[in-house]
């Protein structure tokens, strides 16, 4: 058991990422029915408004508050508990964060910042949202650096070890995320805050969308990364194995630090004023990039038949049924991993520079990102939830909160499959994104859009209610297990932390030296970015006043 003060610490990032998964679900519910024409908001009440406060609360904050309070517990569990300076840090970064949080989301509720979580240019929102997204990220670092005085600490007094395999993959993900930012703090603080405030009278449009997008793909693995760490370093010890190869998990993660930076540029692939050279070297990184998951899928496979073999699982498959289905934490975690294939296929579809012309600002997308954020990288967080929080507050995790749990998460599934499916093929019809509902007049060709089984209105508004069913239960087990259900007093009736035994005997020691990672990823950045950034900088056409468009 990890000392209090750290559970503490890791209960309160874990509260605030549901108390946004509460209102962003809610939101995300408005949204489906606006979306299919059932629903018309109140003159107060903007759809833009609903669907920025829905992106930015799942996306951008349940996210980074709960990857949080993984991290805090798993590194105070792996490495031992905080000492003080690495406390005190890590409640500075969870107050700023939470402080930026709450102006950036007093802006969007007042109707000053519908611009949506990637905030393009040149919508302009209040320059108050652009300070509360700066404090967030500022939040964010310091608490990375908290975490990673803590693992210095402990590199300190065990010279010449590996670092345990949570450690590692936590120090890399915040590594990628630290990099990742300085394209969103450049972007926010001198072009975004200047501009909203009036101190200068245009935006440079395209050089901001590209240091987003800098900041915007890595964001991505930022919420995937923790995810992988539950497969790799978790599942196994679910399934009574170890983790497959340690070496082969440090190299992914080390993967994910080179090339998921100098790939922004697939986000912009219709942009014009980007020439075709630089779309298409980001391109070739972006395969680079889908390596370490293809690498994923792989040791996964493999820890699957290890386990379901030893426990005496025959034939080619008969090892898939030796797997502890019975089990939510991990039945939760292989539903996600499966959502994963469709959801890496679409993305390697849109980063093929041609298909990207048919599928790019259409709903196609917003399919894609709820099967890899909505749901791979959700519902592990859920698979976790289910035991985490009893962990940190020593209460039971019940028979029938495990039901529970079964319920939750195959609602979660078919709401996804079935909302996500219809916003794939309307994409493909030609269904745009970023837009409140449209007939287009009940033109004929936009009207056919909805008449498919899938496609069409009832279908999908089925699908959101149960998503939000869904949601509900999961915030009532939060609530339970946070408040309610009772302690546990028997031994097993406590619930632990199940990390799984990593061996690394032949793991290479240069996998850690951190220094060789930073410094060939910033090659790559230097090799993808300078030159285009640069020709935009000097090469800029004039700059846009700012819109407020609702
Ligand atoms: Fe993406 C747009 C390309 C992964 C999220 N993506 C987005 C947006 C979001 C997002 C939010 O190239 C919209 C941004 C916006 O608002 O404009 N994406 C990719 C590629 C990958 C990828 C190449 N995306 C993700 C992940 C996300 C995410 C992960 C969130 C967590 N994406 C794009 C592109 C765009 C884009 C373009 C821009 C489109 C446009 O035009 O605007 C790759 O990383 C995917 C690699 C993944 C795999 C899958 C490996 C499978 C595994 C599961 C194994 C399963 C097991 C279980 C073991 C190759 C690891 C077995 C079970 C059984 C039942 C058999």
């Amino acid at each position: 058991m990890i000392a209090i003060r750290d559970r503490k610490l890791a209960l309160w990032n874990i509260g605030v990422a549901y108390l946004a998964f509460l209102i962003g679900t809610l939101c995300g519910l408005l949204q489906v029915f606006i979306r299919n024409d059932a629903l018309t908001l109140p003159s107060w009440l903007d759809y833009y408004q609903i669907l920025t406060a829905h992106g930015v609360l799942l996306a951008l904050i349940f996210t980074t508050f709960f990857i949080f309070g993984f991290f805090i517990t798993g590194m105070s569990k792996s490495l031992g508990s905080f000492g003080p300076k690495v406390y005190l840090f890590s409640w500075i970064g969870f107050a700023v964060t939470t402080v930026g949080t709450v102006l950036a989301t007093a802006m969007i509720v007042s109707g000053e910042a519908s611009v949506l979580y990637t905030f393009y240019a040149p919508l302009k929102a209040s320059g108050w949202y652009y300070v509360g997204l700066a404090l967030f990220v500022v939040g964010t670092w310091i608490s990375s650096f908290a975490l990673v005085g803590h693992y210095m600490v402990w590199r300190k007094k065990h010279k010449g070890q590996l670092s345990p395999l949570f450690a590692f993959m936590t120090i890399a993900t915040i590594v990628m995320w630290i990099i990742a930012c300085l394209g969103v703090v450049a972007t926010v603080l001198f072009q975004f805050i200047p501009w909203a405030f009036g101190w200068v009278d245009t935006i440079n449009v395209e050089l901001s969308r590209s240091l987003f997008w800098f900041f915007g793909h890595p964001l991505v693995y930022f919420w995937l990364l923790p995810a992988y760490m539950a497969w790799y370093v978790i599942v196994p010890k679910l399934i009574g194995t170890k983790v497959f190869s340690d070496s082969l998990a440090r190299l992914s993660f080390v993967l994910f630090i080179l090339f998921s930076i100098p790939v922004g540029f697939h986000h912009q692939l219709t942009e014009p004023g980007i020439s075709n050279f630089w779309k298409f070297l980001q391109v070739v990184l972006t395969f680079m990039v889908i390596i370490p998951s293809l690498m994923t899928a792989f040791s996964m496979f493999a820890t699957f038949e290890i386990a379901g073999r030893k426990k005496g699982g025959k034939g080619l498959f008969g090892w898939l049924t030796k797997l502890p289905w019975k089990d939510v934490r991990f039945t939760s975690i292989f539903v996600a991993m499966a959502f994963f294939i469709p959801g890496g296929a679409g993305g390697i579809i849109n980063a093929s520079f041609q298909l990207n012309e048919i599928v790019h600002n259409t709903l196609w997308i917003v399919g894609h990102f709820h099967i890899t954020v909505g749901t791979p990288v959700a519902m592990t967080f859920m698979g976790l939830t289910f035991w985490i929080i009893p962990y940190l507050t020593g209460r039971k995790f019940s028979k029938s909160m495990q039901k529970l749990g079964f319920i939750q998460i195959i609602t979660w599934a078919i709401g996804m499959l079935l909302m996500s499916t219809s916003q794939h093929i309307l994409g493909l019809l030609g269904a745009p994104r970023r837009t409140a509902y449209s007939g287009y007049n009940n033109h004929p060709s936009a009207m056919e859009w909805f008449d498919g089984i899938l496609t069409n209105h009832v279908t999908m508004a089925i699908g959101g209610s149960i998503l939000f069913l869904s949601a509900m239960i999961l915030i009532y087990i939060v609530v339970m297990t946070m408040f309610l259900s009772p302690k546990a007093v028997k031994e097993e009736d406590f619930v632990d932390f199940p990390l799984a035994e990593s061996d690394v005997e032949n793991t290479p020691k240069f996998l850690e030296n951190w220094w060789i990672w930073i410094g060939i990823a910033f090659v790559l950045i230097i090799i993808a970015y300078a030159i285009p950034l640069n020709a935009m900088i000097h090469h800029a056409p004039p700059g846009s006043e700012g819109f407020k468009t609702w």
